[in-house]
Order: C-alpha cells, then sequence, then structure tokens
C-alpha cells in the first residue's frame, strides 16, 4: 500500500495516482453483488435503456448514473471517510461529491473513449477530480482504465469523433505524437484517483469471461462557483447537501497547433453536456 504523502505527490506531477486497498477486497466484492442484484432491472436515471436481451452486452448491463440519490450503498461510498484525506489534499480544499456512475463492462462490451471530465463538468475556478474504485482485477485485457499523465495541465481540448466500434460515447479528444497512455493494474477495492483535466477512458473489454466492474465518484472542491448545473446538487463528506451555482457550459477548447502548442477557440458541442 502506497503512503498518502506518496499518492499525493504522483497526484500532482502525473495527474492521477493509486490508492492501493483503500478498500478491502470483501467490502469490494460486496458492493459488486450489490450492483448486480441492483442492475436486474431498469433504475433511474438510465441513460440507455435496459433489455435483458439485448445482444449489446451494455444494453443488459448499462452503467448506473448518479445511483447515490436512491442508493445507500453508493452514498455509502461517495462520502466514505477514507477518501476524504486523499481528496482533500489533491484539491487543497474540502472535497464534496457531485457525481456517482456504476460501470459493468462485461465481456465483449465496449469501453468509453478518451475524455476529460472537465468537459462535462466544468467545475470553475478549479477542476473536479474522480474516485474510480476497481470491483474486479482491472487490466488491458477486460478494459482497464486509461490514463494520459501530463494532460492534466491541458484546457480543455476539442473533441473528435470516436471509434464507436470500440466506445459507447461518439467522442474522444486529440493526443499529442509522443502521449504515453497508462493501465494500471488494479484489484478491487484500490481506487483510482485523477483529475478532471486528464485525458482517461477505457478500451473494450476483450475477455470472455471476466467483467469490468466500477464504482466511481467525481468530486469539487467546496469552494467551486460555478458548474455544469446537472452536477450543480452537491453533498459534503458530512452528508449536508449544498447548491453550487449551475451553468449551461460553454464552448470554449483547445486545439492542437504544429508543434504541440494549444489555442483555444470556439466549438458549439451537439449534445447536451449532462451525462458524462
Ligand atoms: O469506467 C470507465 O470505463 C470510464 C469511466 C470514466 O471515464 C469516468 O469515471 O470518468
Amino acid at each position: 500500500m502506497s503512503s498518502l504523502g506518496e499518492v499525493i505527490a504522483q497526484f500532482h506531477r502525473e495527474g492521477w495516482a493509486l490508492g492501493k486497498s483503500l478498500f478491502s477486497t470483501e467490502e469490494a466484492l460486496a458492493i459488486r453483488d450489490h450492483l448486480m442484484e441492483v442492475r436486474k432491472g431498469p433504475c433511474l436515471g438510465d441513460d440507455t435503456t435496459w433489455d435483458p436481451n439485448a445482444t449489446d452486452p451494455l444494453r443488459q448491463f448499462p452503467r448506473i448514473i448518479h445511483p447515490h440519490l436512491w442508493d445507500s450503498v453508493c452514498r455509502d461510498f461517495m462520502i466514505d471517510p477514507r477518501l476524504k484525506p486523499y481528496l482533500a489534499q489533491m484539491m487543497d480544499d474540502e472535497p464534496v461529491a457531485v457525481q456517482t456512475m456504476v460501470y459493468f463492462k462485461p465481456p465483449g462490451a465496449r469501453g468509453q473513449a478518451l475524455h476529460q471530465d472537465q468537459f462535462y463538468l466544468r467545475v470553475q475556478p478549479a477542476t473536479c477530480v474522480a474516485a474510480w474504485m476497481a470491483l474486479d482485477v482491472c487490466d488491458e485485457a477486460n478494459g482497464g482504465m486509461m490514463v494520459v499523465p501530463g494532460t492534466q495541465n491541458d484546457p480543455i481540448l476539442c473533441p473528435i469523433p470516436a471509434d464507436t466500434e470500440a466506445s459507447f460515447t461518439t467522442i474522444t479528444v486529440p493526443l499529442r505524437p509522443d502521449a504515453e497512455i497508462i493501465t494500471p493494474r488494479m484489484q478491487p477495492g484500490d481506487v483510482l484517483f485523477f483529475n478532471g483535466a486528464l485525458v482517461h477512458g477505457s478500451g473494450p473489454n476483450t475477455t470472455s469471461d471476466r467483467w469490468r466492474r466500477a464504482l466511481i465518484g467525481h468530486y469539487a472542491p467546496k469552494s467551486t462557483q460555478s458548474m455544469v448545473k446537472w452536477y450543480a446538487d452537491a453533498t459534503d463528506f458530512d452528508g449536508n447537501e449544498l447548491h453550487f451555482s449551475g451553468i449551461d457550459g460553454d464552448n470554449q477548447c483547445g486545439v492542437f497547433e504544429e508543434g504541440g502548442a494549444i489555442r483555444m477557440t470556439e466549438q458549439t458541442f451537439a449534445g447536451p453536456l449532462e451525462k458524462h
């Protein structure tokens, strides 16, 4: 297990870091079993229609968005005191929770193309931070999380079309030619922390027999002035509700110029910045 200091130092250097064994294997597996029960039917807020007879595994097991609003297991994870010291030092502020998600990714399922969470959340003036907990062993073969160290220092990048054979989302971001993509191997109960500007995502689950499930919390610093309105109802680690000023988002984003510099421009985005 890495020390808190080591995790924080790596997070500031690379935009991501792994909290090894932050939750026990038993806890992670119990959460996983609970979520499999929950996913036996439609869930409030589904953005993909649940269909147990669909050929697409992601229609059989769609991700769950904002489950903390109605599921106490997800809410307890979201404000678990073990996460707070990490998030507080990463943000240099008190963290408050603004979103939860569950991903199932059964064998054969597509992943989510590389993206930045800030594209969706627009937490200002700082950024959001994610705590992504593995509920299975995760690696490249079953579509573990991919991160691109260093991109946490980039602005929101203008999206480009994604390969929808490999991704259930339709947009991605361009990468520098020398970008390094890392897929950390994770065990159930490990937590991947990443900065909201960090480019990250996941590939398809190419295995025939290994699921890749995850429970995720997204957080903002308490001093946040605004964020996209879909996320603006927040909860602090004592369970108190608070509300940030909600915005629709804006169209500012960066494009790479020759030589690797980034030029800011305006781009009209298709669709609402509602779900990420
Ligand atoms: O779990 C995945 O495949 C993607 C999750 C993700 O991008 C996120 O939590 O921001």
